[in-house]
């Protein structure tokens, strides 16, 4: 499997946050997007409604002309901070329970999620415009924030499988607001709650709109239920053990009677857990190679923590807008 990892300690943000060196199709394409001031990066574009980083846009366009999908392939989707690395782990520790043994040796007990399975668009594509994808076996785990409108074709074309998870948008915003202040430099300002909040409401976010987002892969997921299974953060929280089975038989990894009554579902979701993760060494220290600290995607992992961040005007805001995106769809968030 390959790791992606690095301890460089260079004072910048993220690669896929970072505006320079971009190819020349992507200078040519941003002058023509819309475009708005980054939470990150200096400036945000929309590209197929969605909007995204300089750099990042050109790993999603580089994804799409490139990636070739496989039938085996499984892709874990998700906006950003609903989840996707305790998602990674689970899913990682879920399709290589044969080859990991839980004892001492578990990837996941070395290394970050992220390393083990990385980010189509904003890492492995950002990085490389053609990568070589040769030392994934199968079956290749990718994770991605991509909308459902930028997906690779070849990713529709095959039966491969999507996993989407989403969150509560006001958890989901908290989280994404500390997140991006944790990456701002030192010499930038932190962003105001205030400031950010109106962004995101209005759309305005990495891979937002949040609700086009979270909306499209739920359309989906009710079109074609073999190829798209739709999870939700606060479930998994709640019921992970029902929640994991329902996992391994959507992709056709399900638990035998044996692997059940050895208790190999609870070792799964005790190894994934947010207490066991983020007490690891490897996710303590350390940065990934695309420049985060491994700490700044442990925070609290807690269902509701919004309750501490955001006023009553606030909540009112954020419920309505999700109230009459999702009114007609029959989602619930
Ligand atoms: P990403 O989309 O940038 O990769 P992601 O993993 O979705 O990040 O977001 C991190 C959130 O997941 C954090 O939420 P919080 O800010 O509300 O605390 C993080 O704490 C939470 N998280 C990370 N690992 C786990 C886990 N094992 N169980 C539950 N929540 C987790």
């Amino acid at each position: 499997m390959p790791l992606h990892t690095e301890t460089s300690s260079t004072p910048l943000p993220p690669k896929y946050l970072q505006d320079d060196k971009l190819t020349q199709e992507c200078e040519e394409l941003l002058p023509s997007l819309p475009k708005e001031k980054g939470w990150v990066s200096s400036y945000l574009y929309q590209y197929r409604g969605f909007w995204h980083s300089a750099r990042q846009l050109q790993g999603v366009i580089a994804c799409q002309k490139h990636f070739e999908a496989q039938d085996s392939d499984i892709f874990l989707v998700t906006t950003p901070k609903s989840g996707t690395t305790w998602l990674k782990a689970l899913l990682f520790a879920l399709v290589n329970r044969m080859q990991c043994s839980f004892m001492e040796q578990h990837p996941l007990l070395m290394h970050s999620p992220h390393e083990l399975v990385p980010y189509l668009d904003s890492k492995i594509y950002v990085e490389n415009q053609t990568p070589d994808l040769s030392s994934f076996t199968s079956p290749r785990l990718f994770a991605t924030h991509l909308p459902l409108v930028s997906l690779p074709q070849s990713v529709h074309d095959c039966p491969c499988k999507i996993v989407y998870l989403c969150r509560d948008p006001k958890d989901t915003f908290v989280s994404l607001w500390h997140f991006a202040n944790k990456l701002r430099l030192e010499n930038m300002e932190s962003n105001s709650l205030e400031d950010v909040f109106d962004r995101f409401c209005k759309g305005v976010s990495a891979y937002g709109p949040f609700w086009d987002h979270v909306l499209g892969y739920w359309k989906e997921s009710l079109k074609n239920p073999d190829k798209v299974l739709f999870l939700k953060y606060e479930d998994l929280k709640e019921k992970p053990t029902s929640q994991l089975k329902k996992i391994s038989d959507f992709l056709g990894y399900p638990f035998s009677t044996e692997e059940e009554a050895s208790g190999l579902l609870e070792g799964i979701i005790d190894l994934c857990s947010f207490d066991k993760l983020s007490n690891l060494e490897v996710n303590k220290s350390g940065k990934l190679s695309s420049g985060e600290e491994n700490k700044a995607f442990f925070r609290r992992g807690e269902v509701g923590d919004w309750m501490k961040f955001l006023n009553a005007k606030m909540v009112a805001r954020l419920n309505s807008i999700t109230q009459q995106k999702f009114d007609a769809s029959g989602l619930k968030l």
